[in-house]
């Protein structure tokens, strides 16, 4: 007993150095952008439980909104050497330096989630997102389908926009845009910055509402938050969300689904947030040197009112 133990202990010992250069863990630092939205929140829990799962190490960084903060944290991760960059931009502009220096480091990049804008597109290996201005036309889409049921009637539109100067807050106003010109009785009358989150989604819908120049029809928000915030809002001036103003948001969170069983939101389009495993899977290709296609879409539905009773229980998050 004591010899076979003592051998296999040798041959543990003996095979080790190998083993260990083999198994060494990838090491990842990814940059988030906040906490501002139930999006993000399951966002975040998917990377963490994605990367324990894959086996990578990962450095997290909570930027808060703050693209100062994003610059900090890509350059700590240069000067920690990791094996790969992954982060979210909270805006699309201003990257170019910090990325130009994880280049010169040789530390490939990932984008997830949001895109950046950069001359030079090799600053970063590939970019894992969903398709904005698509979220933007399917809102836009169901507006005009219902819009239809109404043909003489004008419609007032008010529109909470995302993070000034963010991917989704950029695309999802173009693709919505884009689609609505098609029918001259769909006008936006108000847009502004409810920054993706609750409170302030709230607190822009109340001063719309207090400008009493225009009847408002209906709330078009960036994302479900904001979406539930403005319901707040107008159910504290006394009107009935949902019904005396029609609501359209984005992401399909537990908290819209809610919403819409209690009858105050209409429709959410779908953004996945769950994009920890793909994205584990990406940075091991990448670091592989595996071909990678440069850009990687989600692929969404959309989700009315009238099925989110039955839709409730099989959401993820
Ligand atoms: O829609 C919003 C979040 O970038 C897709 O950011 C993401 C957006 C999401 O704050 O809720």
């Amino acid at each position: 007993m004591k010899l076979i133990a003592r051998r296999t202990l040798l041959a543990a010992a003996l095979t080790l150095p190998a083993f260990t250069a083999l198994a060494a863990p990838l090491t990842m630092g990814f940059s988030q952008v906040g906490a501002e939205s139930e999006w993000r929140t399951a966002n975040s829990a998917s990377i963490k439980s994605a990367a324990k799962e894959a086996g990578i190490t990962l450095k997290f960084a909570d930027a808060q909104q703050k693209q100062e903060n994003q610059v900090k944290a890509i350059r700590s991760y240069i000067a920690q050497k990791v094996d790969v960059i992954a982060f979210s931009p909270v805006v699309e502009s201003g990257w170019d330096t910090v990325l130009k220096e994880a280049k010169t480091a040789g530390i490939p990049v990932i984008l997830t989630d949001r895109a950046v804008k950069v001359a030079d597109p090799s600053l970063y290996v590939t970019f894992i997102g969903s398709d904005f201005v698509e979220e933007g036309r399917k809102a836009a889409k169901w507006l005009l389908e219902r819009a239809a049921k109404t043909p003489n009637a004008s419609l007032n539109i008010v529109e909470l926009q995302g993070t000034v100067g963010s991917a989704p807050a950029i695309d999802r106003k173009k693709g919505f845009e884009e689609v609505i010109k098609t029918n001259p009785k769909l006008q936006i009358i108000r847009s502004q910055s409810g920054e993706f989150t609750r409170a302030k989604g709230k607190e822009v819908m109340e001063s719309f509402l207090k400008q009493r120049d225009k009847k408002i029809d209906v709330l078009y928000a960036h994302n479900d938050d904001m979406a539930i915030g403005a319901i707040q809002a107008i159910e504290e001036a006394g009107l009935k969300p949902g019904v005396d103003i029609v609501i359209i948001s984005i992401d399909g969170v537990r908290g819209a689904f809610e919403a819409m069983k209690a009858g105050k939101l209409n429709v959410t389009v779908e953004c996945n947030p769950l994009l920890g495993p793909q994205l584990m899977q990406l940075a091991k290709d990448v670091v592989a040197k595996k071909p990678i296609e440069k850009r990687i879409t989600v692929t969404e539905g959309v989700f009315p009112a009238e099925v989110a009773a039955k839709e409730l229980p099989n959401r993820k998050y």
